[in-house]
């Protein structure tokens, strides 16, 4: 039997996508879904399950050989506004569950990992235009640090121990199948929400933050791409930079309002405000283009367009 793709955290935003475009790509039988909760019901209904907690060595290290897993995915992580109101807990998942699959890699007990990485590694002393692939990284926030800290692991593991790891730093990513949980970048989805449920919305960041985002279609084809890549194309084995479109709560509101023209925006900012303004505006992905042929395709009018035709029977 040909050894199965796992995927840990596969009931989040990105990991629901993820699971049922390998599933589609791979076959049901050959990808392996986990999280620590059950998921939507076409993806607990498409293939394998496993209740799986990514901090228990033992139970991953388990999924992985019975399912003869070769390839892991792990998509399990607590996002930056949480992370805020949980340091410890956000630390001890989104490192522990790092390390696992590190160490499982380093013992040859899989063959291949992805794991995320995100915008938020950069921090207020980075320049903030076209955020360079190297550049300051002093970030401000419990997420941001626990990121940039795996980056470094990763690239240490694959130094060290040849652990072929692959990342990438997404940016707010837009989806309408599963929402964002905890994320600073939430509003560019809970928007779209709101305004077909009550045609405004109260923005918690304010008019002029601007912050890069990518369309989910994007990111899948970006992280199967990055996964897809011969080994020796992957040049950079802390994370890629990778850019979407870049816009502000008011740009995505006049982008709703060619479909809503009622639709209105107010702002009532919180703490997130700051957790977003110490993070770039726009990013240089240059690297990702050159080294494994990377170059998203939906911009913001794209984006609202599919979110509000497959949003609305929900609001109906
Ligand atoms: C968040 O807002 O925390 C995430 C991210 C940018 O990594 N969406």
């Amino acid at each position: 039997m040909k050894s199965r793709i796992l995927i840990i955290g596969a009931c989040g935003q990105i990991g629901t996508e993820l699971t049922m475009k390998l599933r589609e790509r791979f076959g049901e039988d050959k990808v392996v879904a986990s999280d620590i909760r059950e998921g939507n019901d076409e993806l607990m209904a498409s293939g394998h399950f496993e209740t799986l907690d990514a901090t228990d060595f033992k139970a991953v290290e388990d999924v992985i050989f019975r399912y003869k897993v070769d390839t892991v995915y792990l998509m399990a992580a607590m996002l930056s506004a949480i992370a805020e109101r949980f340091p410890a807990k956000a630390w001890h998942l989104n490192m522990t569950s790092l390390f696992n699959v590190l160490n499982l890699a380093k013992e040859n007990k899989i063959k291949k990992l992805f794991w995320p990485s995100s915008i938020a590694v950069f921090g207020p002393t980075t320049p903030a235009e076209n955020t360079p692939q190297t550049t300051v990284m002093e970030p401000t926030t419990v997420y941001g640090i626990s990121k940039q800290t795996g980056e470094r692991w990763c690239e240490y593991y694959f130094n060290k121990f040849g652990v072929d790891v692959r990342s990438i730093r997404y940016p707010g990513l837009i989806s309408y199948t599963t929402e964002p949980g905890g994320g600073t970048t939430d509003y560019a989805v809970d928007i779209y929400h709101r305004a077909l449920k009550h045609g405004q919305y109260r923005c918690f960041l304010k008019e002029g933050t601007i912050l890069p985002m990518m369309y989910m279609d994007d990111a899948i084809r970006a992280t199967i791409s990055i996964m897809d890549a011969e080994e020796e194309e992957i040049k950079i084995r802390s994370s890629y930079n990778l850019a979407g479109v870049s816009y502000a709560p008011e740009d995505v509101t006049a982008s709703i309002k060619k479909h809503i023209p009622d639709f209105e925006i107010s702002y009532d900012i919180d703490f997130r405000q700051e957790i977003a303004d110490s993070w770039p505006n726009s990013i240089d992905d240059s690297r990702a283009r050159e080294d494994w042929g990377w170059k998203h395709k939906f911009g913001l009018d794209e984006m609202t367009a599919i979110m509000l035709e497959n949003l609305q029977p929900k609001y109906n």
